[in-house]
């Protein structure tokens, strides 16, 4: 591969929302492993601070972190700044916007408002803020990207996840305006929509109920973390005149929404 076909991540800083478990800490360890500085927010700072020093271990630079709750823009506000001090007027190469998830999986009919109201506040409403606040930080002309992690629900729907499915086509739909919105600026924009994938998304989204959880995963091979961190570097390190748009990426096991093969197990 010719060097020019690559863009080198070593160095650049990323910044990765929801860094603290599942795809956003594999993440860290990918990009950490490219040589990259790190940006990284989450609400457990317990968690970041070991994720931090794991991807410093991993070859990042600097692998630095901070409390982020995207569902309130004053926090959003505290961290682009702290994030802007962190950059020393050098610029951001990478923001992946991965903090989400869903919160129940309810039929409408006996759906809770705060389930709907943490969904929209973090895959809808935390993207926007997150990206409306990191833009003055993005490298322009050279290679810049904003990548958000979608999800197969935004592509199709499924009972229980009216509000989660509504909310990813909102991802999917902020990522095409965004492409528009920045059309001559060189910043990239790309969404990647994974299916089914086994980290700490299903607990959260049974309110800790590890059976329930594990049950989603139950006879199939889920994809991990790690695959999906590296997809995010792979977009990432495209030559600057190539825009990813959008990566669906599912379990070998899934066909699609629903339609899982799972293997008898004991
Ligand atoms: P995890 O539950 O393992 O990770 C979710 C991350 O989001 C955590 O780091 C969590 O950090 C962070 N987060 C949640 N709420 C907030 C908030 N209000 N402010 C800041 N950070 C927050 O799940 P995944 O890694 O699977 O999820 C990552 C993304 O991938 C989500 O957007 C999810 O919707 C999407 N996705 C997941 C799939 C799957 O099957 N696993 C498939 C397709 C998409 P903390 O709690 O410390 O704040
Ligand atoms: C997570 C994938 O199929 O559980 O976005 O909704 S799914």
């Amino acid at each position: 591969m010719k060097a020019s076909h690559r863009f080198p991540l070593r160095r650049q800083w990323v910044l990765i929302t929801g860094a603290s478990s599942g795809f956003g800490a594999a993440a860290a360890q990918a990009f950490a492993a490219s040589g990259a500085n790190l940006l990284l927010g989450a609400r457990r700072v317990d968690r970041l601070k070991k994720v931090a020093a794991r991807a410093q271990k991993s070859g990042a630079p600097a692998a630095l972190f901070h409390e982020l709750d995207v569902s309130q823009t004053a926090s959003v506000a505290a961290f682009i700044a702290w994030a802007g001090k962190a950059l020393k007027s050098r610029p951001l190469h990478v923001l992946i916007n991965n903090a989400g998830g869903a919160h129940g999986l309810d039929p409408v009919a006996d759906a809770k408002d705060a389930d709907w109201e943490a969904t929209f506040q973090t895959n809808v409403l935390g993207l926007l803020r997150v990206t409306r606040a990191a833009l003055p930080l993005l490298a322009r002309d050279a290679g810049a990207s904003i990548l958000n992690v979608g999800s197969i629900a935004g592509r199709s729907a499924y009972a229980g996840a009216a509000a989660y499915c509504a909310a990813k086509s909102g991802e999917l739909a902020i990522t095409r305006a965004l492409r528009h919105e920045l059309l001559g600026t060189g910043i990239r924009v790309g969404t990647v929509d994974p299916g089914l994938a086994e980290t700490e998304f299903s607990v959260v989204r049974f309110k800790g109920d590890q059976q329930k959880a594990a049950a989603v995963y139950a006879g199939m091979n889920p994809l991990l973390a790690e695959d999906i961190a590296d997809i995010l570097v792979w977009v990432a390190s495209r030559p600057p005149h190539v825009n990813i748009d959008e990566i669906l990426v599912k379990p070998t096991d899934q066909a699609d929404l629903g339609k899982i093969f799972r293997r008898e197990t004991a």
